[in-house]
């Protein structure tokens, strides 16, 4: 099965690639899909974006690199032939901001949702703070 694992990676992180290992693990191919909103600009550009995830996922034979702006996430995993999405979870307010989510992406489409929890270890790294000791 073709899973998806969307998200902003503004930058990309440690935690993101132990997810993105770990769902390549179980499923046949895992598409990582910068998803960008077209009102914000973000920290690094999607051309930055994309080169950084291509780079960290080099070793990772089935795991492909993508972008989708302006439309639903499910749109896109119709499009794409994607039969789930993937997450990381970091915290209980994580899980909070992706039950929603995850609920009407189903009601939408079928489409699963298959929440990976962050490696203790990682847990605690997100793109916020990595882009604040990147500029130390
Ligand atoms: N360890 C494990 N997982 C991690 C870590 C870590 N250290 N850091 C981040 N993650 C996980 C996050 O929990 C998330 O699952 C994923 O990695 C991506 O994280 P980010 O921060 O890069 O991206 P997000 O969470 O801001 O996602 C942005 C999206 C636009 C993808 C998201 O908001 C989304 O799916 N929006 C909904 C789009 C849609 O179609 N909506 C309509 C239906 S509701």
């Amino acid at each position: 099965m073709r899973a998806v694992f969307p998200g902003s990676f503004d930058p990309a992180t440690q935690g993101h690639l132990d997810v993105a290992r770990r769902a390549a693990a179980l499923f046949d191919e895992v598409v990582l899909c910068v998803l960008t909103n077209p009102k914000k600009t973000g920290r690094l550009p999607l051309a930055g974006r994309l080169a950084l995830l291509t780079e960290m996922t080099g070793d990772l034979a089935n795991v492909t690199v993508d972008s989708s702006a302006g439309r639903l996430l499910v749109d896109y995993c119709r499009d794409a032939g994607i039969g789930v999405i993937v997450r990381g979870l970091r915290t209980q307010d994580d899980l909070a901001h992706e039950l929603p989510m995850a609920r009407m992406n189903r009601q939408l489409s079928g489409i699963e949702t298959f929440f990976i929890p962050a490696s203790p270890e990682q847990a605690y790294i997100s793109s916020t703070l990595v882009s604040a000791m990147a500029q130390r």
